[in-house]
């Protein structure tokens, strides 16, 4: 029977995952933190101009239902509390998909719920949000699912490669996640500081410049970190990423513009605090932090 999945965080990476797994089959249900009496909401979906109605279930975060699949893909700082605001529906059966930008999350999730059964994953999907539950879906891209330690795919994830067009298990998905976290150390916080869409990273020398030092920083700590073949292929995916997503917001560009808080302490906070346990100076990657962080005290 297919599993029925929870979905924490509807925002575009969820609403699209939360309507490609029901359109697959599986039940697929919004967690809302309000909602509001509703036993259903309609999500919408534009692709190459069409648009496409999908009326989901929605339950109440606070409802008492037990969840056996949950997905989160909330943004990084919020995972904790809105786990926590699920978690008398949780138990020992329950698998939980961790689908965010940075790292750190699952291990702290590892410490808050020591029984619960986590995955990782990592999206290239490219999805925007127009409105509530309306999003755009730009580009598609390859998700990799994985668990620190597990080769074999979990027995859910057959679904997953069923509904979503390109979904791989990845036997070494802190290597892939590792990877993602470098390309959006340097990517999310130079277009943010720069108010730039990514490909100006390819078009502006200077920025370009800026490009190959911070993957020459993020290489030595990726080396010391033990991440060897992202340190060789980094400013080479970097480049790669740049181009494929030439004419998009950087995800970190868009919550500046749009003066909400940005992801910088679980991407380059994250990679600083690696680089400090392998004793690598990262005076590049600091100063980027610092600048996003002074961006967001002047909203
Ligand atoms: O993941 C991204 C983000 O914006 O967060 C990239 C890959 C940089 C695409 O914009």
């Amino acid at each position: 029977m297919a599993a029925h999945w929870h979905v924490l965080g509807a925002g575009a990476i969820g609403c699209l995952f939360a309507t490609a797994l029901h359109r697959s089959g599986c039940t697929t249900t919004l967690l809302l933190r309000d909602s509001a009496s509703k036993s259903t909401s309609s999500v919408l979906v534009q692709r190459s101009g069409a648009i496409t109605e999908i009326q989901l279930p929605v339950s109440a975060t606070g409802d008492n239902g037990p969840i056996t699949h949950l997905l989160v893909t909330t943004k990084a700082y919020d995972v904790r509390g809105a786990v926590a605001a699920v978690a008398h529906r949780l138990n020992s059966d329950t698998r939980l998909l961790l689908l965010v930008n940075g790292m750190g999350l699952a291990e702290a999730l590892r410490e808050d719920y020591p029984t619960l059964d986590i995955y990782c994953g990592t999206t290239t999907e490219g999805a925007y949000r127009i409105a509530p539950l309306h999003i755009r879906h730009a580009g598609t891209g390859q998700t990799r699912i994985g668990k620190p330690g597990q080769t074999e795919p979990a027995p859910w994830f057959r679904q997953w490669s069923r509904a979503l067009d390109s979904c791989v298990w990845d036997a070494n998905i802190e290597r892939a996640l590792w990877l993602k976290l470098a390309i959006n150390c340097v990517i999310n916080p130079l277009t943010a500081i720069h108010d730039c869409h990514n490909g100006d990273l390819a078009r502006r020398p200077e920025l370009t410049m800026e490009v190959g030092r911070l993957c020459d920083e993020i290489a030595a700590i990726s080396n010391a970190a033990g991440y060897v073949n992202a340190a060789a292929d980094l400013e080479q995916a970097v480049t790669g990423v740049i181009a494929d997503t030439a004419n998009n917001r950087s995800s970190m560009l868009q919550d500046v513009q749009g003066g909400r808080r940005t992801e910088i302490d679980y991407i380059t906070g994250y990679l600083l605090a690696v680089a400090g346990r392998c004793g690598i100076a990262a005076p590049r990657n600091k100063s980027l932090f610092e600048r996003v962080h002074n961006i967001e005290l002047n909203y």
